[in-house]
């Protein structure tokens, strides 16, 4: 059991296709997915735009609103909530160069088109959250747009999906690159300046992914901790990644269990969930992974934070104390890694 509630997108589960090699997995169809999500204990899906409406370019906004009504009656079916609609803003022509920054007002129109689509298919699903991965917003060449007017049309941006929707929550993703060389928006303090200059602060606010704060050289916890200060943490990306290299988004906690632990723990200190927010996942399956076990890597998520919740419940804080007067680090370090290891 679990004190969490859990949410998942659709693109964790996958084909194992990636830059370099074709799938290695065959394709799963939308509602088996929904379906294996729900029986895995699962009670939220995370949508891209066109995760919830496919093809939506080729759809006016009655249409793209009717998709959607379907889709919340599949949902209902299982009775799985939607936790966000995140416009995708990477994979279209007109994002070559990013979308709510693009040189070209052309395609900074079609992002916000697609922003503001976004949202209405959020209020189909019944949730308030669009998140906003800034995947392209950017440089690729350093010289080739100045990162103050980037900045200030993001901001400009997210107040006009402020005021196209009263009730609309905007939650970025920060991720300081891949697949763009620099972001805008890096880290959870960049998301916290962009909220504090918009027009509504109050709807801004943060989803920390693990993957993302440790390609900014930061460790998850504290990007948590961070947002958490601010009342401002309204969903995480739960995984892990090696290093500073490309993303991984492997499964939480396989590579640095200590930092794991410490973005559990700081998320129950802090009563995380109790105003309805997820613990979302974000993991990828590994190429080599067979069909059969398509889902092996959430089941594995979800079991280590499970494992990792039992741990922070029995942390000593008592003892913690002790170690912190004495200025016993040494002391108190070896009993959070006996903890871990499972020597009493
Ligand atoms: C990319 C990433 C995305 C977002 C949703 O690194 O994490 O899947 O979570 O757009
Ligand atoms: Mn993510």
């Amino acid at each position: 059991m679990s004190r969490f509630k859990f949410s998942v997108g659709p693109w964790n589960v996958h084909t194992g296709a990636d830059s370099y090699g074709p799938a290695t997995r065959n394709d799963i169809p939308f509602e088996e997915k929904v379906k294996k999500f729900s029986e895995m204990g699962f009670s939220a899906i995370q949508f891209h735009d066109d995760d919830a409406v496919p093809n939506l370019n080729d759809l006016n906004e009655e249409e793209i609103r009717a998709e959607a009504r379907k889709l919340k009656e599949l949902l209902d079916k299982y009775h799985m909530a939607a936790e966000f609609v995140a416009p995708r803003l990477w994979m279209d022509p007109h994002t070559i160069d990013g979308g709510f920054m693009s040189t070209s007002k052309e395609d900074r129109d079609f992002a916000m088109w697609r922003a503001k689509r976004s949202i209405d298919i959020a209020n189909e699903l019944g949730t308030d959250m669009l998140v906003i991965w800034l995947a392209r917003e950017g440089t690729l060449c350093a010289e080739s747009k100045s990162p103050v007017w980037a900045t200030r049309q993001l901001i400009e941006a997210i107040n006009e999906m402020l005021r196209y929707d009263s009730k609309i929550r905007v939650v970025i993703e920060p991720k300081p690159n891949e697949p763009i060389d620099r972001s805008i928006c890096g880290t959870m303090g960049h998301v916290m300046a962009i909220s504090a200059a918009t027009i509504d602060p109050s709807r801004v606010g943060g989803n920390l992914e693990s993957a993302h704060a440790i390609l900014a050289g930061l460790d998850p916890s504290h990007e948590i901790g961070f947002a958490l200060a601010m009342n401002k943490l309204w969903t995480v990306h739960l995984n892990d990644q090696n290093g500073i290299k490309f993303d991984q988004d492997k499964s939480f906690g396989v590579e640095n269990l200590r930092q794991a632990f410490n973005q559990i723990k700081v998320l129950m200190e802090n009563n995380y969930g109790s105003n309805g927010e997820y613990v979302g996942l974000d993991v990828k399956a590994m190429r080599t992974t067979t069909d059969e076990d398509s889902y092996k890597h959430l089941e594995n998520s979800l079991k280590i934070v499970k494992a990792l919740e039992d741990k922070a419940a029995r942390f000593d804080y008592d003892f913690q104390k002790k170690c912190v007067e004495n200025r016993d680090f040494e002391g108190l370090e070896m009993y959070v890694m006996n903890l871990l290891m499972g020597i009493e």
